[in-house]
């Protein structure tokens, strides 16, 4: 599995905190699946071999068939009629709506000692999709006001006009109650997708699939135990308490990760890691194309050994990291830059968290696309001429035949087994009759 944590190996270690406890209710095949990869998420720490739990509801009984279970602390509500919502939104939120009283009972048994739980859908289908809105009223309305946050898949441009559109619709909604929300993650398809298949060139889309949402949880849980389990080194220090306000934050959140030798920085010279450092924030993990002045509050974690920290974690070298983030975000209310010590790291590691953002240039780009299609849509009824003129055709009867016509003899005979009928005559099933 490629991972975000293959310098530090967060995942093997016994040594290791969490800063929150998270449970992920899962919507949909997509979210569900991205539910359980993360509460799947399994470390050597005594007490807390799986630290995170998931409630997956989902209207498909197969789809559950499909994930895989590898701890007790998953559960799964099946909802609706068990055949899937045929990614049309309001079935998916019928669905929820009519599952509700379950729903409800599945969400405080399973979530009451969780500090911050997060939504997580697949952006384009029909149960998670059209279900996320009611999802955010029943935790808003059901003792997590503030204490949840969206973890929202964007879909890649070859979905189609039908996932697209369901995304755009739902996002459309989203970002109006944007500000009564925590943070939203957005898990670019498109982006993560490129970088797989360009890797990974003769790998399936089932992979891909696979392979994000480990990463996705990855990032979240490395996230989680990075603002938790260090000593910090010098005076400032960015702790869980302000983790959680960074993700109670409304508005987008975008996460970036840069691990660089330590051998490769040059105090001395600042191109040797701070244009590194400032392309690893422009790209982030999950999704980019932020606009970053935006920031409402960002915090920077650096990670390094005892024998790194004394060199690098100079006053000079903390005010260069904090004059670039101080460029990009000038408007945020908060932005520590926090130095610890990791005894077993190799590396340095830089994790930058950016939150209160507004909608990425992705969702233009997706609006672009969808326009494209439906103009094409538009143009192809136009120009359907082909079946205009079939319709406007008409059989000669018997009597008008021109015997010397042959031609129109052959055609004659063709003719009466192509007869073209409507749907709408009675009795006529078009498909039964191919
Ligand atoms: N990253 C990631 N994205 C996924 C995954 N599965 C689906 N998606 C994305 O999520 C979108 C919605 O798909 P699903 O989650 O399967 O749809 P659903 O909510 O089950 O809706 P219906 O099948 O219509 O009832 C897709 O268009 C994909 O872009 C997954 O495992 N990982
Ligand atoms: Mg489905």
């Amino acid at each position: 599995m490629a991972s975000t944590l293959t310098q530090q190996n967060l995942l093997e270690r016994d040594d290791i905190k969490i800063s929150l406890k998270f449970g992920y209710l899962g919507l949909g095949m997509g979210g569900c699946s991205i539910a359980a990869a993360c509460a799947n998420v399994k470390t050597n720490v005594r007490n807390g071999h799986f630290p995170y739990n998931a409630l997956l509801v989902n209207t498909n009984a197969m789809d559950f068939e499909k994930i895989s279970f590898k701890t007790p602390t998953i559960s799964k509500l099946l909802i609706g009629t068990g055949k899937g919502a045929g990614r049309d939104i309001d079935v998916g939120e019928q669905a929820f709506v009519d599952g509700q009283g379950s729903i409800i009972d599945s969400i405080k048994k399973q979530f009451m000692d969780r500090d911050f739980v997060w939504i997580v859908a697949g952006l384009g289908g029909g149960t998670g999709t059209g279900s996320v809105i009611e999802a955010i009223k029943t935790l808003h309305n059901n003792g997590f006001k503030k204490r949840f946050g969206l973890i929202l898949t964007l879909p890649r441009d070859k979905e189609g006009a039908t996932v697209i559109s369901n995304a755009l619709e739902r996002l459309q909604k989203i970002s109006k109650v944007m500000q009564s929300l925590g943070s939203i993650i957005l898990v670019d398809n498109q982006k993560l997708y490129k970088r797989f298949s360009t890797q990974n060139p003769n790998a399936s889309l089932s992979e891909y699939l696979e392979f994000s949402n480990d990463f996705i949880a990855d990032t979240l849980h490395e996230l989680n135990v990075v603002t938790a389990s260090f000593k910090p080194y010098g005076d400032s220090h960015f702790d869980s308490s302000e983790f959680e306000n960074l993700l109670k934050t409304p508005g987008i959140l975008s996460l970036s990760k840069f691990s660089i030798d330590d051998r490769d920085i040059d105090l001395e010279n600042q191109s040797t890691y701070l244009s590194a450092l400032d392309d690893s924030i422009e790209t982030g993990i999950l999704s980019d194309g932020y606009k970053l002045d935006n920031t409402q509050r960002a915090a920077t974690s650096i990670i390094a050994n005892r024998g790194t920290a004394q060199r690098l974690f100079t006053l000079g070298f903390t005010d260069t990291v904090e004059t670039l983030i101080d460029s990009k975000a000038p408007l945020a209310g908060e932005k520590p830059i926090a130095t610890y010590v990791d005894e077993k790291a190799r590396g340095v590691h830089f994790y930058t968290v950016f939150a209160g953002l507004q909608l990425p240039a992705r969702i233009n780009e997706l609006v672009e696309e969808n326009n494209r299609l439906t103009e094409l849509q538009e143009e192809k009824s136009d120009s359907d001429d082909v079946l205009a003129s079939l319709q406007t055709f008409k059989r000669k009867k018997k009597e008008e035949l021109d015997l010397d016509d042959l031609d129109s003899l052959l055609s004659e005979d063709t003719d009466s087994k192509s007869k073209v009928k409507s749907s709408s005559d009675d009795g006529y099933d078009p498909i039964n009759d191919l």
